[in-house]
Order: C-alpha cells, then sequence, then structure tokens
C-alpha cells in the first residue's frame, strides 16, 4: 500500500482514473460522504493496480450543473470556462450568459468561441455576442472542421471547461485537439469495468504539463439557485460600478425609486436585457429558495 497524491482526470459516476506522478490508477472512493469530481487534486492510497480516494485536497473553485430539482459539483479546479457557439442550429443567448454568471460567481474567467465560421450565417451570429463581447469577455471564431489552432494559445496554462449547447461543434473541437480522446475513453470504461457509463462521464484532457481541458457530454445547463440576490448582481460585470449606489442599500433594482442600475440603462450604460436578465433569474432563485 502506497499513499500518494494525483488529479482526477475521468469520473464515471463512483468510479475515477487518478493521474499521479507515477501512471494512471482506477480508483474508487472511500465512503459515501466523500465527494469527488473531474478536476479534484486527491489523496490516494495505492493497493496494486488499483486504488482508493481518501481525501480532496481544498479546491479553487468548483462549478455545479443543474436540472430543474437539484445541482450537481461537476468541475473542480477549473481556471477558464469556454463557452461554444455557432449560428447553425441557433444558440440561446441566455444560456451563454448563464454559464458566463456560473464563472464569474467562482472568480472565473470566460471565453466565447464562435465555431463554423465557414457558415454564411455568421456575421448575424457575431451581431449577438456583441452583448457580451461589449462588456468585455473575449471572442474567439474558428471552424474547428478546418483548423483549431487558433484556439490553442488561449488554452496555455489554464483548465478550462468547454462547454456548448448540443449540435455547436464541442465534439469536433475536442476530437481535433485530442485524436486519441475516443480511444482513452474506451481504455477508461474498460479498466472501470463501467462502459454503460461512457456516455455520462466527465474527462480531463491534457494539453501540456500547465494546460488541460475538461469536456463534460451531458452539461447542458449551470446551477445558479446557490447564489443570493447579492452574489447574482455582483456576477454581472457590467453591473459592478453601480452596485452599492442605489438609493435603498437592500434595493432589489426592481421598481424602487432611485435605483442606479435603472438609471444606468436609462442613459445607455447598462444593456436593457441585461437587466432583465437579471430579474428573471432573481425570481427563478426565489422560487428554488421557497421550494427548500
Ligand atoms: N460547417 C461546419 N460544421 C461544423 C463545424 N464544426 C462542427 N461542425 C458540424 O456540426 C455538427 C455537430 O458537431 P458536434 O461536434 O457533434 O457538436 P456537439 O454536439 O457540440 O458535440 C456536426 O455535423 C459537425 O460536423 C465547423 O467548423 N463548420
Ligand atoms: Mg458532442
Ligand atoms: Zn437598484
Amino acid at each position: 500500500m502506497t499513499a500518494l497524491t494525483g488529479r482526477v482526470i475521468a469520473a464515471f459516476s463512483r468510479r475515477f482514473i487518478v493521474e499521479t506522478a507515477t501512471g494512471e490508477l482506477p480508483c474508487q472512493v472511500k465512503g459515501r460522504h466523500l465527494r469527488v469530481v473531474c478536476g479534484d487534486q486527491v489523496e490516494i492510497r495505492q493497493d496494486g493496480d488499483a486504488g482508493v480516494i481518501e481525501a480532496v485536497l481544498p479546491r479553487t473553485s468548483l462549478l455545479y450543473r443543474s436540472d430543474a430539482f437539484k445541482s450537481k459539483a461537476i468541475a473542480a479546479n477549473v481556471t477558464q470556462l469556454a463557452v461554444v457557439v455557432a449560428a447553425r442550429p441557433s444558440f440561446s443567448m441566455e444560456l451563454v450568459q448563464r454559464c458566463v454568471l456560473a464563472a464569474e460567481d467562482q472568480d472565473i474567467i470566460s471565453l466565447i468561441i464562435l465555431n463554423k465560421t465557414d457558415l454564411p450565417e455568421t456575421p448575424p451570429a457575431l451581431d449577438r455576442l456583441g452583448l457580451l463581447t461589449r462588456i468585455g469577455y473575449p471572442l474567439l471564431t474558428l471552424s474547428a472542421l478546418t483548423d483549431v489552432e487558433p484556439l490553442r494559445p488561449a488554452l496555455h496554462g489554464h483548465t478550462t471547461l468547454l462547454i456548448g449547447q448540443s449540435g455547436m461543434g464541442k465534439s469536433t473541437l475536442i476530437n481535433a485537439m485530442f485524436p486519441l480522446a475516443g480511444v482513452r475513453t474506451a481504455e477508461y470504461s474498460e479498466a472501470l469495468d463501467s462502459g454503460r457509463h461512457t456516455t455520462t462521464h466527465t474527462r480531463l484532457h491534457r494539453l501540456d504539463a500547465e494546460s488541460s481541458v475538461i469536456d463534460s457530454p451531458g452539461l447542458q445547463e449551470f446551477a445558479l439557485q446557490h447564489m443570493d440576490g447579492h452574489a447574482l448582481a455582483n456576477a454581472f460585470i457590467d453591473f459592478r460600478p453601480y452596485l452599492g449606489h442605489c438609493r435603498f442599500r437592500d434595493c432589489k433594482h426592481e421598481t424602487e425609486p432611485g435605483c442606479r442600475l435603472h438609471e444606468a440603462v436609462a442613459a445607455g450604460e447598462v444593456d436593457a436585457s441585461r437587466l432583465k436578465l437579471f430579474q428573471i433569474l432573481r425570481r427563478l432563485q426565489q422560487n428554488a429558495a421557497q421550494r427548500l
């Protein structure tokens, strides 16, 4: 038995692959209460050609996936979120913004990738993304079918979580950047004897010693319900210069007089659709809190 530390590079339900200094090891988790996700730094005890995860080291960030009823942690220690969109099929600007908000809440930087630039509908898609690029979010344009090289410099030095609605070209990007991704996944699911989990796993692909990409095929939506109204407003980085300057300290930025955010919208300093999204999300959050 040997004690080791390593990083979780594949998560299949309750089974994991951990990368250590000496190689990759299939692992299970000790006990029912230890929560382990892809990207975690862990302490393991190796026994032959398998291991047991005994502890999770402190995380710098943790992102949650959500559905109607619960949220579930999906990736730890992510430093950058990359949201993939494309002109066809059309993408939801609300979903892109929700992703970026979840990242802001964890102090993670965001990158928007407009894929399929070979499509003629690309210019209107670029226009729609202006809502976020005007605020300062970086945008990278590429065609994954032709050339993924423009993406590499943006990934350097980061653990990037790659997400996107289905059809945007996420798998095409992953396969172009990591040609062995499919083979490794098959190997892992054999090592873990969990073939039936291959479609719901999360993977960390290494680009180089300092850079990696986490891919989670099922990822549709991030959880925002765990954020309170204050955290939510702060996640809108374009609101930050105005927060704390409303007439009422506890302003909900709804219909209160002297709301500095409403003034900023009226003056054209903040986009009206951003304030509207904030109000929608805050109400969802309140409803979720009432259900608990
Ligand atoms: N025209 C064009 N099609 C692309 C590009 N990248 C991916 N696709 C196509 O978009 C479709 C969805 O791609 P896929 O990678 O499966 O998307 P995912 O659902 O996000 O994983 C496939 O038919 C791809 O061939 C691109 O750069 N240009
Ligand atoms: Mg896919
Ligand atoms: Zn206000």
